[in-house]
Parts: structure tokens; C-alpha cells; sequence
């Protein structure tokens, strides 16, 4: 026991070093990403993107995820595996917004895009609906002589996949006992919220939000 616990500390450590280079991967998208925000919000009449938080799984989390999936747990097997340790989530006011952001971050210079899934289009079988994309970032590294490349798990979704996932989270994701009821009705939310969803365009396209702003227009000054 003592030594389970005197490894998991030494764990905790190696963790937390790692989690430095993670900071510094996030800490190179966010700038990225807030400047192609006001970009795009320069040459229209809305927003693109409402919020860009980060965040740094936990240590308990990382191990937990470890538990879930049946990985080892060493430093090696959650550098290879857990792939958010480093997470980034862009939430969108539309849902067709989300493939926008992906294109921007498809083209910006040291975010290499590793793999992509894409439950906008095919949501989970629980209603989850979100654009996950595993980025490996560059970041300066003296000890391996130069710049390594650093995973951060970018997620794009709507506000409304974002409320969804939210709820779902707290009430329901990790439950180690899963009711039916409970998954019937998030599935049923989900599937409102996609309706909801397909209106809100509709609505935009028939008042023109989406217009770009012409050169002769003062409706932005
Ligand atoms: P936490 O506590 O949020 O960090 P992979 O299966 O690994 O190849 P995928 O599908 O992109 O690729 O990743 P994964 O690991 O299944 O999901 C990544 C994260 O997406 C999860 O991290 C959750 O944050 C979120 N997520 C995925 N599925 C659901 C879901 O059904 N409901 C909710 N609310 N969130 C979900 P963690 O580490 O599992 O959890």
C-alpha cells in the first residue's frame, strides 16, 4: 500500500511537469484563435464564437480516464494516451459555425491536426454532439534540443451542445450505474435541441445576419 501510494506521488510529479508543456501548447492556440475571431467578426455583423475556455485535466481525472479505459498507469501510457490532457473547447452561437472554426484551425501555421471526430454530423447514440480535434502543437523545448510537439484536444460545439453537454455531465456521463429513463430523456433533449438548432439558421438566413459588411456599409462603426 505504501508503495502504491509513494509511486503515485512520484506519478503526480512527472504529471505535473508534463502539464507545463501542455499550458504552453494551450498558450499558443489561444492568442491564434482569438485573433482569427476578431478577424472574421471585422468583416460581419455577428459573432463567430461566444468563448474559448482551456482547462488542464486533473490529476485524479487523468487517472480516473486511465481506470475507464483500461490503460496503464505511468507517465509513458498517459503521454501516448491520454490525448486532453491539454483541452481547449470553442463554443459557437450557430451550429454550421463549428465547421468554420475547424477550417481556420485546419490553416494556422504549428497546429498540426492529428485526427478528427465529428459528432455534429453523426452525434453520439447518447445525443452527444460536439467536434472533437486532436491537435499536436509546436512547443519550444530545450531539453529535446528545439520544439516538440505537444497534444491538445481542441472540442467545438454550439450553445446548444454545450448546455447539453454540460447538464449531461454533472447529471449523467460518468455514472457508474446508468439509468434508462435518464439516458432516454438526454437523447430526447438532444434531439430538441438539434431542432432548435436547424431553426436558429433558418432564421438567420431569411433576416440576412450572415451578410458580410460591405466597404460603403456604417452599420459597424
Ligand atoms: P472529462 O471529465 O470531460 O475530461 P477517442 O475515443 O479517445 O479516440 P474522442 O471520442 O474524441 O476520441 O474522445 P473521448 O475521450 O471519448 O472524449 C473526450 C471528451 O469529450 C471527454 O473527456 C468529455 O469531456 C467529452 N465527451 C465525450 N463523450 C461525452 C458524452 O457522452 N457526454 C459528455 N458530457 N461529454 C462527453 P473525458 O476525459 O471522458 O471527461
Amino acid at each position: 500500500m505504501e508503495n502504491y501510494e509513494t509511486n503515485l506521488s512520484s506519478l503526480e510529479d512527472a504529471y505535473k511537469e508534463y502539464t507545463e508543456l501542455c499550458r504552453d501548447a494551450i498558450d499558443f492556440v489561444l492568442p491564434k484563435l482569438r485573433s482569427a475571431k476578431r478577424a472574421f467578426e471585422k468583416n460581419s455583423r455577428r459573432n463567430l464564437i461566444c468563448s474559448i475556455d482551456s482547462r488542464i485535466k486533473t490529476f485524479e481525472s487523468t487517472i480516473e480516464k486511465c481506470k475507464r479505459r483500461g490503460y496503464d498507469i505511468s507517465i509513458d501510457s498517459i503521454k501516448q494516451n491520454v490525448l486532453d490532457v491539454g483541452g481547449i473547447r470553442i463554443v459557437t452561437p450557430f451550429r454550421d459555425d463549428i465547421f468554420k472554426v475547424v477550417d481556420i484551425l485546419h490553416h494556422i501555421p504549428g497546429i498540426n491536426v492529428s485526427k478528427e471526430k465529428d459528432y455534429v454530423t453523426t452525434p453520439k447514440d447518447n445525443g452527444y454532439s460536439s467536434y472533437h480535434m486532436q491537435c499536436l502543437v509546436e512547443v519550444y523545448s530545450p531539453d529535446s534540443g528545439g520544439t516538440r510537439l505537444v497534444p491538445v484536444e481542441i472540442q467545438i460545439r454550439d450553445k446548444g451542445m454545450d448546455l447539453w453537454a454540460t447538464v449531461e455531465h454533472i447529471i449523467y456521463y460518468k455514472n457508474a450505474v446508468s439509468h434508462d429513463k435518464v439516458g432516454i430523456k438526454f437523447k430526447h433533449i438532444a434531439e430538441v435541441l438539434r431542432q432548435f438548432d436547424d431553426l436558429a439558421i433558418e432564421l438567420r438566413d431569411l433576416t440576412k445576419t450572415d451578410e458580410p459588411i460591405k466597404a460603403d456599409d456604417g452599420s459597424n462603426t
